[in-house]
């Protein structure tokens, strides 16, 4: 950042030592840019008179610098890693090799294909509650990291060199992706389908701008926010100096050459390490109210969670994503005339609700985890899918086709992978529990009665509720 050309730099002055009211005394001197090719016309550029938001004094928070936006940047370097990953292993875990993770075709920004693990069953709980509990957490700090830069939003000249241009234009990408997936994110938290499809195929696709500028970012910045982080706020790296400082102490970082620290400092009006901890525990709150999403146990914690925290007494009391009123099927379907129909082998097999009952039941305690970031453990009952695919006469699927009795909206289907369908803890679920050894229950119509799937780590979303079929399925040669 320059102040040629628009309001003039103090000359040559110390840094002073005293804070006054509006500054003006208190100028402190920016370093030259250094202009590369063409250099006339950046130069030009920083001439041309612009309105105050563009002049560098006008933007005075004496606690603005290249060290606390490092200090932000790291945490959100490897918070923001952990968001990523798990939000790319969540359209793994959808199943992209069957076409239903969304967006299904995203041309050459496809991720490998990998069979998602049942093993450890919380897998997905963990991944995804750190995908959206960690997206909430890390909130208050983007926005504490944005508004650390926002005197760069103003620079003038607003480039100085080719290479500041292509940065700029990264910064396009890092800046607009994250505040897109944020409100996306937590809209999507917060209204679950409202968005529709659009939801997903727009995040995702938001995902990879963001993680373009990201890289980029971090590849440019990384030395500036090692070397700010050595050098401490106050280039002397004294610790301890920060970590008890009052407004009345806190000094304005030097000014560098990254146009962050303020060249008119205005007097504090909270400390740096208030600032830190105003933010750190803006954070910590939000963690606070948001994880008794995934906890059982702290469920009645988790008011920012727009699911309820009571379904009524019992073991049915659990999240419901779609009611059976919402599901617009007809309760009669589900009455005495419903019949599981099992298909892939020679002949169609269909049971009752009574013939399923009387077959060997078996009973797991198992997860089952929205994307949206809620999830609990429950204890499951009923017959396992390896013995349904038996007596279809496929002991060997190579994946399964599920299909509700509900004909509308997209989850009333999922295709399970082989591994899914094989594990000894995967059910046709008839009966629910809590999840410390209570009596079991008849799924309640809302949580897919007669009979619903839950598989260990597979998003909630494929645990189809209301089942009306299940195709076993040998690849095609
Ligand atoms: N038929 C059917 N099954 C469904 C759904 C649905 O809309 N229709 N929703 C899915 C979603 S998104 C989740 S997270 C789980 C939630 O199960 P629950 O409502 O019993 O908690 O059910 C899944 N099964
Ligand atoms: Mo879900």
């Amino acid at each position: 950042m320059t102040t040629a050309g628009t309001t003039g730099p103090a000359a040559g002055a110390d840094p002073p030592e005293t804070l006054d009211g509006d500054g003006r005394e208190n100028e402190r001197r920016a370093p030259e840019p250094e202009y590369g090719f063409p250099t006339a016309l950046w130069r030009g550029l920083g001439r041309i008179p612009v309105p105050p938001p563009f002049h560098p004094r006008t933007w005075r928070s004496p606690l603005r610098g290249t060290w606390l936006t490092s200090v932000f940047g790291a945490v959100l370097l490897v918070g923001l890693t952990v968001v990523v990953l798990t939000g790319l292993m969540s359209y793994i875990a959808y199943g992209p090799q069957f076409g239903q993770a969304i967006p299904a075709d995203v041309g050459g920004l496809h991720l490998p294909f990998f069979d998602w693990p049942t093993d450890p069953s919380w897998f997905y709980r963990l991944t995804q509650g750190l995908h959206v509990v960690g997206g909430m957490v890390l909130t208050p700090i983007v926005l504490a990291k944005l508004w650390s830069v926002v005197p760069k939003l103003f620079a003038w000249p607003p480039v100085t060199s080719v290479a500041q241009l292509l940065e700029r234009v990264s910064l396009l990408a890092l800046v607009g992706g994250i505040l897109f997936e944020f409100v996306t994110g937590l809209m999507n938290s917060q209204y679950d389908y409202s968005w529709g499809f659009g939801f997903y195929t727009a995040h995702y696709y938001g995902a990879w701008v963001f993680i373009g500028g990201f890289v980029a970012h971090v590849v440019l910045k990384f030395p500036t926010m090692v070397r700010a982080l050595r050098r401490g706020p106050h280039g002397s790296g004294a610790f301890d100096r920060w970590l008890h400082d009052s407004p009345a102490t806190t000094e304005p970082e030097p000014v560098d050459a990254h146009g962050l620290a303020p060249v008119a400092p205005g007097r504090p009006t909270l400390s740096r390490r208030g600032l830190l901890g105003l933010v750190g525990g803006g954070s910590a709150l939000v963690g606070v109210l948001s994880i008794g999403q995934t906890w059982d146990a702290l469920r009645p914690l988790a008011v920012l969670s727009p699911r309820g925290q009571s379904y009524g007494d019992g073991p049915n009391d659990f999240q419901i994503n779609r009611t059976l009123a919402g599901s617009g099927i007809d309760p009669v379907a589900l009455g005495d005339g419903w019949r599981l129909r099992l298909t892939g082998g020679s002949g169609e097999v269909s049971l009752s609700r009574a013939d399923l009952a009387a077959m060997p039941q078996h009973t797991a305690v198992l997860p089952i985890a929205c994307v949206e970031g809620w999830s609990t453990t429950r204890t499951w009952s009923g017959v396992r899918l390896r013995d349904l695919a038996a007596l279809a006469g496929v002991p060997a699927p190579d994946n399964a086709f599920v299909q509700s009795v509900e004909t509308s909206g997209a989850f009333a289907r999922a295709t399970l992978q082989s591994n899914q369908v094989l594990d000894p803890d995967s059910l046709l679920a008839l009966r629910v529990g809590d999840d410390d050894g209570g009596p079991l229950a008849d799924l309640s119509p809302d949580h897919g009665f007669p009979a619903r799937v839950i598989v260990p780590a597979l998003p909630g979303v494929h645990n189809t509720k209301w089942v009306a079929s299940i195709d076993f399925r040998r690849r095609t040669a």
